[in-house]
């Protein structure tokens, strides 16, 4: 059988990024070959002139970059330009999370190129632009994102397969953040005040700079508009529905993270209240996003669980996705890390190998 030759186009070079191009650069495939052409960062890049593969190695492609790019980076349109003069096919992995980028996907889909993304923001804004990447013309490049819910965990690819099979979902449910699972997991089994567990979160890297983009349940929101999309509800965008916030509600408008942290221990007695009336029910508080495709209804929020569901024993920052379908009644669960790099970048880099099973 012929080698199959793809060009691979990389767009950040952060910390999923790092460890995509480690795993691209090492792959080991008898029917595939992929030409890393193009190497986009945002203050320079790297691009082959004769789509042969640059000449870089998983040890020295960082070193290697950073004494031979070119100062300046490439617009989206530049790149497109680049890789469609070319007549090997070519995918765009785009490692950033940048809406100029993502709002850019519909002009790479309809020129040929194909895309793999952990980027959420293409997949949970307007309910147009999904429509646009997935309208299914068969001149246009396909678009996976399995790393955009749960990370590697193959919850995107896996729903989208058993649709097609000609299964219905009717609720999908899940813990979607390692964030808040980390938080609220350590605060049901420990004996740790609130604001204590959130300090040791944001500590850990675990939560971005400002805990209350975790805790405000907007990231969730976007995976839950994804998983919703593809269940087949039209959610226009993140609005469309209730996202109960965890920030209370006075320190929402405070305007910086230090001051935020310093004033949480205030919340703590009554937050500790809400563990104690779990509790007392034999349930513990979980951050989760739900679906209910039956009644078209989308929420995220705390909920409660009792202490033998398995969102009650989950561990460390997992996460737990739970998709009850026609065919599974009993419903399927998807459990495992849902964030880091290595993770992520596998999920990335496993959509990348199908793009090219099936180009
Ligand atoms: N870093 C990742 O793991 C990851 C995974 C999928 C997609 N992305 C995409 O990348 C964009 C930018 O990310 P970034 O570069 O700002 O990420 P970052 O700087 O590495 O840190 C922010 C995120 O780190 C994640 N994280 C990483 N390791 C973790 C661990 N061991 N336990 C718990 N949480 C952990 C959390 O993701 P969560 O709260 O989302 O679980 C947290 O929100 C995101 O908006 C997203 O679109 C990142
Ligand atoms: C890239 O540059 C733009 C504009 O200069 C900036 O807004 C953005 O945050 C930068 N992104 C990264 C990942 O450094
Ligand atoms: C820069 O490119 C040249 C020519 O390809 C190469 O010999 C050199 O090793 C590269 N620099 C690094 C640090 O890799
Ligand atoms: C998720 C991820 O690794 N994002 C990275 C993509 O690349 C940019 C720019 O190089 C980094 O800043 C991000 O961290």
């Amino acid at each position: 059988m012929p080698l199959k030759v793809v060009n691979v186009a990389i767009v950040g070079t952060g910390v999923v990024g790092s460890s995509f191009l480690e795993q691209i650069l090492n792959v080991k495939s008898s029917y595939v070959k992929f030409n890393v052409v193009a190497i986009l960062k945002n203050k320079s890049h790297l691009i082959s002139k004769d789509y042969s593969s640059l000449p870089i190695t998983a040890v020295n492609w960082a070193s290697y970059i950073a004494s031979n790019a070119s100062e300046g980076s490439l617009t989206p349109a530049a790149l497109i330009e680049f890789l469609k003069k070319d007549k090997t096919p070519a995918i765009l992995v785009d490692n950033t999370s940048n809406a100029e980028w993502a709002y850019a996907y519909p002009e790479f889909v309809s020129n040929g190129v194909s895309i793999a993304t952990p980027n959420k923001k293409a997949f949970s804004s307007d309910l147009n632009l999904w429509e646009k990447l997935f309208s299914g013309n068969p001149d246009h490049g396909l678009v996976y994102h399995e790393a955009t819910v749960g990370a590697g965990l193959p919850v995107v690819n896996f729903l989208k397969e058993i649709i097609e099979t000609g299964d219905e979902v009717e609720k999908i449910e899940g813990i979607f953040s390692g964030s808040l699972s980390y938080i609220f997991n350590t605060y049901s089994s420990d004996d740790i005040k609130f604001s204590e567990i959130v300090a040791k979160a944001k500590e850990l890297g675990y939560t971005e700079p400002d805990p209350r983009d975790d805790l405000s349940g907007m990231d969730v929101a976007r995976k839950v508009t994804i998983l919703a999309r593809i269940a087949g509800l039209k959610i226009e965008s993140t609005s469309a529905f209730p996202i109960n916030s965890f920030v209370p509600g006075k320190l929402s408008e405070i305007p910086t993270s230090e001051e935020f942290m310093k004033k949480l221990p205030e919340h703590d007695e009554e937050i500790k209240q809400l563990k104690e009336e779990a509790a007392q029910s034999g349930e513990v508080l979980r951050f989760v996003g739900s679906i209910d495709v039956k009644q078209n209804k989308v929420s995220v929020g705390i909920q409660r669980y009792s202490n033998s569901h398995p969102f009650a024993s989950l561990k460390g920052s997992d996460n737990v996705v739970s998709i009850k379908t026609k065919r599974y009644q009993n419903p399927v669960i998807i459990q495992g890390a849902g964030a880091g790099a290595d993770v992520t970048a596998a999920g990335v880099l496993s959509d990348v190998v199908k793009i090219a099973q099936r180009l």
